[in-house]
């Protein structure tokens, strides 16, 4: 029997178990989370919080909640001062607004929920959850940003642009009395690390992450009580360049840039009352550290020769640095909490293999490309300088391939100071590479597998989908797609994380954005990357090309759409209208300059295309070529429908009653516009080159009537079989190829797209050894080397997007209502697939599904979670019984038959786990 199926079935026993063993006991409510999805938050930014939680397993539904909260643990469940929202009536398990007293900065907030089942039976009380707010206004802060003198910042960078040695500050601070609490909150324009008394303050690498930092800054918030002692202290840290003041792509070298500056506030609760320590003009700082230059795209340089001993603590000389200079808080820039995870240390990957092409320069492999720092432990002699290279890929003899780099040096160094082994790790960079190279080392020693260890860093999400099957080639698809993500997801969502750009680009984002949701729980994520596109939206409603703006002022249809869609998404998938009313104005603006941009509805704007799509039509300009032979106006107009369509729903579920018509009329006006010009009467495409991506385009958005739509489907395949069943599709053909070819009745092509083997399909890249998806289809290739263009990144997860499809249809499991409240579990046998499975953490709990076929036989078992209806479409030979739970099927309370066709039979399921077999109609 084939083990993954096994795997999936124990996890299916394992909640069966609990299922029974929890039915009709009196339990409480679990996984209590705050807004979108935090657990106890620290430091949290909102003052208006909405609650969730999950029912136990076992509990059909919900009939009424009760909520409390309070100011001290003490005073739950019986005595909430803040709020008791009293026993309502209704199934509401997520995101009930908060309705009590103003809550203020700082202010630590418990609470608990109950619940009553669906036959009015009380459940206990839940655990007592919490969070803390962290510093809401700028007027909380009472320091000053701190920074070097700008007159010591008088060297220069190999480009000519000032050069921001990391600072090395320190505060020391006496503390009166014994400390009962004590909360660090810290920022800076720049990365930072703080210590208190040597120790690092918190886990997180690569704080505050990247906002538009003119307009918004991220502050955080730390527990330091058990880090702060009565007598002396010593607050310290190292302050670099970041995104705010380094480097970032076509923001030019010798452009004049912000010098990384450091706020933080110190608070100290003793049995006497408070202390508050500032960033002021008390602090120290010195350009004599051991970091001597870090910046994101280059990589770090330390030099051990000058470490400042222990500089971070008490008894420490600091008379020979200089006092710190102050900066005022500008008002326009806000201050708010960080509302989202942090990146840290994730994960760490041993060295799989060791070469050595050149003498004294080994290679070590991880054989996973991934994106962090190396932690390294080598032998060295004193004065010596050991360089680290890094690379995606090797050249064909064995040498690092450092060209896709372009700009970027991604290269550390580090300079010994005496004889012996060194151990260190970069703080103020990241790479993305699978590979690296040390030169320098002491000469005599042998390189070991244990010098090296990369260490993967990312957003710290909780993971919260998996997917598995009997196809290795399909697993480790699924397996470069989750790496695609990791890699990609460090603090905004990025294009690719090792060249000159690691830029939030907002295409890459729409289109990965439903199966980033099913991957983790990135709600959090998403929202605060909206937050920043809000800000940097332009006065005419245009949407820069990538978030946090670094590039400028274009718009690009497909592009700037994600202010749509992603919010959309969002809703879609974990129910929370929040999302929808907080951007629902950036969508009505971005509609406006739609409008702008049309004439008799069709669309004329800038726009990337079908972007990378293969074998385009030769064009002399390589930059066009890039954007696929699909015209742009048509993608533009295309887009412009769905944008007006996701608005006009999101309006349908605000209530806006007269957006909706109004809108309802755009799109009508603006399809009608787009059949009229782009197709003809026989459901043609009325330009000279057809593209897959054109039909994929009309039919998923539902530009075309129905007839036309039956007609166009035609030509699509007639196009598809023209390239042998390959695709021809590029950033936004290809994740919605699948939909359109499913929704058609085509899946058993879309299969044999699917598992192709040959250039351009998913496998091709698996087989020249993608661990992660690539940029192009071919970025390499066995036989003809690396992709000639200068972008070419091995860690793009935009075609990552089939993963969508994969979780919804080859598992079969697909929301239907907001939330998961609804759902289809309707999986997809075909050649030469024998099993699939997966599971989803929904925001009502665990859905399942795990299927396999044997001796013609379709085995499904089904997980569906409380509050959760489902439908359920099981392929079969419908002359022949079904089988559920071990009995022939029969309706009955938990589950109906609503119909069946010759090939399945259709379920209506209440929450319970199910298991069914039929007999297969299709010859595997
Ligand atoms: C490239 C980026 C990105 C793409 C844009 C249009 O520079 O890598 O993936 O969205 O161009």
């Amino acid at each position: 029997m084939n083990s993954k199926y096994l795997v999936g079935c124990a996890v299916l026993l394992v909640l069966l178990c609990s299922f029974v063993q929890h039915r009709n006991l009196n339990q409480a409510p679990t996984n209590l989370t705050i807004s979108e999805g935090l657990t106890n938050p620290l430091g949290f930014y909102d003052s208006s919080p909405t609650f969730s939680w999950k029912l136990p397993v076992g509990t059909e539904s919900q009939s009424a909640y009760s909520i409390v909260v309070a100011s001290s643990p003490e005073l739950l469940p019986n005595h909430p001062d803040l709020w008791n929202s009293g026993k309502v009536n209704n199934d509401q398990t997520l995101f009930v607004n908060y309705k009590g007293k103003k809550l203020s900065s700082r202010q630590k907030v418990y609470w608990q929920v109950k619940f009553w089942d669906n036959k009015g039976k009380a459940s206990n009380w839940s655990e007592r959850t919490h969070f803390e707010l962290g510093l809401l206004s700028n007027k909380d802060w009472k320091g000053n940003w701190i920074s070097v003198s700008p007159t010591q910042l008088n060297e220069f960078t190999r480009k000519k642009s000032v050069l921001f040695r990391p600072q090395y500050m320190r505060k020391k601070l006496n503390v009166d009395s014994n400390v009962k609490k004590a909360r660090l909150y810290i920022t800076a324009r720049g990365v930072f690390e703080a210590y208190i008394n040597g120790l690092k303050v918190g886990t997180d690498v690569m704080t505050p992450g990247w906002t538009p930092t003119n307009k918004n800054i991220s502050t955080l918030t730390y527990d330091v009580t058990d880090m702060i002692k009565k007598g002396d202290n010593t607050l310290s840290a190292v302050l670099a360049e970041g995104w705010n003041s380094g480097r970032i792509y076509l923001r030019r070298d010798a452009e004049k840039k912000d010098a990384p500056f450091l706020l933080c506030q110190l608070e100290i609760q003793t049995t006497k009352g408070t202390q508050t320590i500032v960033t002021d003009k008390t602090w120290k700082v010195t350009l004599n550290g051991p970091i001597r230059e870090a910046n994101i795209y280059d990589g770090e340089t330390y030099n051990a020769n000058f470490d400042l001993g222990n500089w971070k603590n008490n008894n420490y000389d600091d008379s020979e640095w200089s006092q710190v200079v102050e900066e005022q808080l500008s008002e326009s820039v806000l201050l708010l909490p960080k509302r989202y995870q942090t990146v840290k240390n994730k994960e760490i990957i041993p060295v799989k293999t060791i070469t050595e092409p050149i003498a004294g320069k080994p290679i070590f492999n991880f054989g996973q490309n991934n994106v962090g720092v190396p932690l390294i432990k080598v032998p060295m002699k004193k004065g010596d300088t050991l360089t680290v290279r890094f690379a995606e890929m090797l050249n064909t003899d064995g040498t690092m391939y450092t060209g896709n780099y372009r700009g970027a040096k991604s290269t550390d160094y580090y300079i010994a100071a005496k004889d012996g082994m060194i151990e260190w790790k970069p703080t103020f960079t990241f790479h993305g590479y699978q590979y690296i190279e040390l030169s320098g080392f002491d000469s005599k020693a042998k390189p070991q597998k244990d010098w090296v260890t990369a260490i993967v860093q990312y957003s710290d999400f909780n993971l919260n989908g998996n997917f598995t099957s009997s196809h290795t080639k399909l697993n480790q698809l699924q397996s470069n797609i989750t790496w695609g993500l990791k890699g990609n997801f460090f603090d905004i969502p990025t294009d690719c994380p090792q060249r000159d750009e690691r830029l939030g680009w907002t295409g890459d984002a729409q289109v990965i954005a439903p199966t980033s949701l099913f991957f983790a729980d990135m709600y959090a994520f998403w929202a605060s990357y909206l937050q920043s596109m809000r800000m940097e939206q332009l006065p005419d409603g245009a949407i820069p090309h990538v978030i946090p703006n670094a590039l400028g002022t274009e718009s690009s249809s497909g592009w700037g759409d994600a202010c749509v869609i992603i919010p959309w998404e969002i809703y879609f998938r974990t129910g929370d209208k929040r999302i929808l009313e907080d951007n629902y104005d950036m969508m009505n603006k971005w509609l406006g300059y739609y409008a702008s941009k049309s004439k008799g509805n069709i669309v004329t704007m800038m726009a990337f295309g079908d972007w990378l799509q293969p074998y385009t039509i030769p064009k002399d300009n390589p930059k066009m070529t890039r954007r696929g032979d699909t015209p742009g106006d048509f993608v533009s107009t295309a887009y412009y429908a769905r944008a007006v369509e996701l608005t006009m729903k999101s309006a349908q579920v605000l209530g806006k009653n007269e957006d909706v018509n109004r809108l309802k009329e755009l799109h009508q006006a603006i399809k009608k516009a787009f059949d009229a010009k782009y197709f003809d009467a026989n459901g043609r495409t009325t330009t000279k080159i057809e593209t897959q991506t054109q039909y994929l385009l009309a039919l998923d958005f539902g530009l075309l009537s129905k007839e036309k739509s039956l007609k166009a489907i035609d030509h699509l395949v007639r196009i598809i079989a023209d390239c042998d069943n390959h695709l021809r599709t590029g950033f936004l053909g290809t994740p919605i190829l699948p939909f359109v070819l499913d929704n058609m009745g085509q899946s058993d092509l879309m299969y044999s797209i699917l598992f192709k083997e040959s250039y351009p399909s998913w496998f091709y890249s698996i087989n020249q050894g993608a661990t992660t998806m690539w940029e192009r289809w071919d970025s390499y290739t066995l036989k003809d080397g690396f992709h000639k263009d200068g972008m070419n990144s091995f860690n793009h997860y935009a075609y990552g997007a089939i993963g969508h499809w994969m979780y919804e249809r080859i598992a079969g499991i697909k929301p239907i209502a907001a939330g998961y409240k609804e759902i289809e579990i309707s999986p997809m046998p075909g050649l030469p697939l024998t099993s699939a499975s997966a599971t989803y953490d929904s925001p009502y709990g665990k859905v399942g599904s795990s299927w396999k076929l044997e001796n013609n036989q379709f085995y499904l078992d089904v997980v569906i979670p409380s509050q959760v209806t489902a439908t359920l479409i099981i392929p079969a030979d419908t002359n022949k019984d079904l089988i559920s739970n071990g009995v022939i099927f029969k309706n009955n309370q938990m589950i109906q038959l609503i119909k069946k066709t010759a090939n399945a039979y259709y379920l209506k399921a209440k929450p319970g786990i199910y298991q069914f077999k039929s007999t297969y109609f299709k010859p595997q």
